[in-house]
């Protein structure tokens, strides 16, 4: 039997910003709880918060720190008693923390004898700030009446139905035809799946609604139509995806008036006629910051064909870690998967000292693509490079010149953290890496990230520096070299521009577009992928992170994009300006009506236009340390970006969308009444 005992350990922090006659102040206080005195130890915590290097700390002293892990030591000979508690401060972070998912996430001490021991960390306050800390999607309760009689989101173009019948409890499925066939078969997982006690597919006997479903030539790729009648429903589609998608609209029908008789109805006659305003209606997420394993990405891919989505956009590697395995070079997995205290990637962003991660084999690769398919979602896989390499540089280090001195930083505070752009070895390794994606996705565009690399980036590489010297002068190459272990070398976005980093990145993707193109591949990259305008326009397609204009602009020098500006469609940035609220706050903070109501293309003339293919949102996973974080970031406002790429915007409606997503599942179930 084992007893449980009280945590040892306890770590609190507290952020008290700025005033007009103090400083702001990050503490961090260890309680020893234990029975026994504590000396000789370090303290170790990460979390979104960095500590700069250039912080001062007062009442112990900042050791080491990589990105947001911190490693601090006491006062030299301090014995922290048993019931007493230990304060370290900083002044002087990276940012101003503004949430409490951005303090501390998780801590541990490191003996004198080398071993760690577990801390439990109380999530961060703010100074006067006692409101609840928010967990959990945010609950829309239906409505005693609701704008509209049939519950289903996205709203589709033309809803023209009539009548009331008695709502059938489920849809008995009668294909015509193989497409048919296949698209009946997937929506019966699917709602096995998502709902799975409801029997939403069912026979006649067991009170199954009839339901045919036929393909038909005269429709949009991803169009259908229903048609009503009391005897039963005839669904046709322009594809196996618009069948989906019309059994998608029909089971939404029917989960409304079945859950919610009082709201909704399931009509008697009439029609629906549906197709998307967007072609690419996309969520990114990343699976670096955090893992999620093949069954929670299976069952977000089923969210996502819920809301009609179309696109995964799979981000699976950064910084803090490598996640798809890669035959040729299983180091990259062995070591870059993995979190932990004493590895080659060290504990972060609510990792602890044990060992933490995981990655996904090429057969759970494989399973997610063919599942992904069938739900008509097209996985376009990312690996980020040049910037946000450092993963990859640990578990490869041959990667990096021998010759390169000093040292620069990325905007998360990663040293040296991309990957040279004039060596050979760099393009050997890529290469491989890139066919064996090729191989696995079938989609023909592989994102390269291309985002963020600091300004100092190559600035201590003597082989980079000779070939900024030739393709843009000693002026330039001088310029750059000043840049080298300047600590805040930050600036990892646009603001790079014109720099010599920017003209390194450029020389070394238009390398990478060329033989992606010789693969036969377009090229998907960061909006920064556009510096130097370098790539050929034919086979790339960039990713819109900014403003509105931004993205105009880029449109209108003949650049495909898909819009994602972080200020709305990032899900990492949290709903409120509230402490209690968690997420990001750096591109700013917005609500499923801000993001509802958004317009990604406000002002875009009709040549800029043209070359929007679509929109998607971002989950970045840096604060979804825990999966009720995960749930209130993503839900519902999922559901309004998917509105927003599927209904045109005249028939938008956010009362009305409001009303219905309270019937839209979440992925973990974590749910919040306020
Ligand atoms: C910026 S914008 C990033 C990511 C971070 C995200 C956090 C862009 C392409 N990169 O590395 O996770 O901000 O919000």
């Amino acid at each position: 039997m084992t007893i449980a005992t009280k945590p040892q350990f306890r770590l609190e922090t507290l952020w008290t910003p700025a005033k007009t006659d103090t400083q702001a102040v990050y503490a961090l206080t260890l309680t020893n709880a234990s029975d026994r005195p504590l000396r000789d130890f370090r303290l170790c915590v990460s979390g979104p918060a960095r500590i700069d290097p250039a912080a001062v700390v007062e009442g112990g002293t900042l050791l080491s720190r990589l990105s947001n892990h911190s490693e601090f030591a006491p006062p030299a000979d301090l014995v922290l008693q048993p019931g007493s508690t230990w304060t370290v401060k900083a002044h002087g972070m990276s940012f101003a923390p503004q949430h409490w998912t951005d303090g501390a996430n998780s801590a541990y001490l490191v003996l004198a004898d080398g071993s760690t021991a577990p801390i439990s960390v109380v999530p961060s306050r703010a100074h006067g700030d006692n409101a609840e800390l928010k967990r959990g999607a945010v609950i829309y309760p239906v409505p005693k009446v609701a704008p509209v009689a049939v519950s289903i989101v996205p709203w589709p173009q033309e809803v023209s139905v009539s009548g009331r019948l008695t709502p059938p409890l489920g849809l008995d499925l009668t294909p015509e035809g193989p497409e048919a066939e296949a698209a009946a078969q997937v929506f019966s997982d699917l709602t096995a799946s998502l709902f799975p006690v409801e029997g939403i597919v069912r026979p006649v006997a067991e009170g199954g609604l009839p339901a045919t479903l036929a393909l038909a030539g005269d429709l949009a790729q991803e169009g259908y139509v229903i048609r009503f009648s009391p005897a039963g429903v005839a669904i046709t589609g322009g594809t196996r995806a618009g069948l989906l998608y019309g059994l998608i609209t029909l089971g939404q029908i029917l989960r409304g008036a079945r859950l919610h008789p009082a709201t909704f109805l399931f009509p008697a006659g009439g029609d629906i006629r549906d197709e998307p305003a967007l072609g690419w209606r996309g969520t990114h997420l990343d699976v670096a910051r955090q893992f999620y394993s093949t069954s929670e990405v299976s069952r977000f891919l089923r969210l996502m064909a819920w809301n009609k989505l179309n696109r995964f956009h799979w981000h699976l590697s950064d910084d803090e870690a490598w996640r798809i395995e890669i035959d040729a070079y299983p180091a990259l997995t062995e070591i870059g998967a993995w979190r932990g205290h004493g590895r080659k990637i060290p504990p972060l962003l609510g990792s602890g000292p044990d060992v933490t991660g995981g990655y996904y084999t090429k057969a759970a690769v494989r399973e997610i693509v063919a599942l992904a398919a069938t739900l008509g979602i097209e996985v376009m896989p990312e690996i980020d490079v040049p910037g946000h390499s450092f993963a990859m540089l640990q578990a490869i280090p041959e990667l990096r010149d021998p010759e390169e001195a000093g040292s620069y930083y990325s905007v998360q505070g990663f040293p040296d953290n991309c990957l040279n752009p004039v060596r050979e070895e760099t393009y050997r390794v890529l290469e491989v890496v890139f066919d064996e994606l090729i191989e696995l996705f079938p989609s023909k565009i592989i994102h390269v990230g291309a985002d963020e690399v600091p300004l100092g980036a190559w600035s201590g590489s003597p082989q980079a520096l000779e070939r900024l010297r030739t393709v843009a002068g000693d002026e330039m190459a001088a310029a750059h070299a000043k840049r080298l272990n300047v600590v805040t070398n930050t600036h990892g976005a646009d603001e790079i521009d014109g720099s010599g980093a920017a003209v390194l990145q450029a020389e070394f993707l238009a390398r990478v577009q060329g033989f992606l193109a010789s693969r036969g591949c377009v090229t998907g990259g960061w909006q920064e992928a556009a510096h130097g305008n370098v790539i050929d326009k034919e086979k790339s397609l960039l990713f819109g992170w900014r403003t509105v204009e931004a993205n105009a602009e880029l449109a209108g020098e003949g650049y495909d994009i898909v819009v994602c500006p972080g200020q709305v469609y990032y899900l990492d940035m949290a709903n409120s300006p509230a402490w209690s609220e968690p997420g990001g706050s750096w591109a700013g903070w917005s609500d499923p009506e801000k993001l509802y109501l958004f317009d990604p293309i406000e002002g875009w003339t009709e040549a800029q236009k043209k070359h929007l293919r679509g929109l998607q949102c971002c989950i970045w996973s840096e604060p979804m340390t825990d999966r009720g974080v995960f749930d209130r970031l993503v839900f519902p406002r999922l559901s309004a970006l998917a509105e927003t790429g599927w209904t045109r915007p005249e028939r938008k409606n956010f009362k009305r969308f409001e009303a219905l997503v309270g019937l839209m599942p979440v992925l973990y179930g974590f749910y919040s009444e306020h």
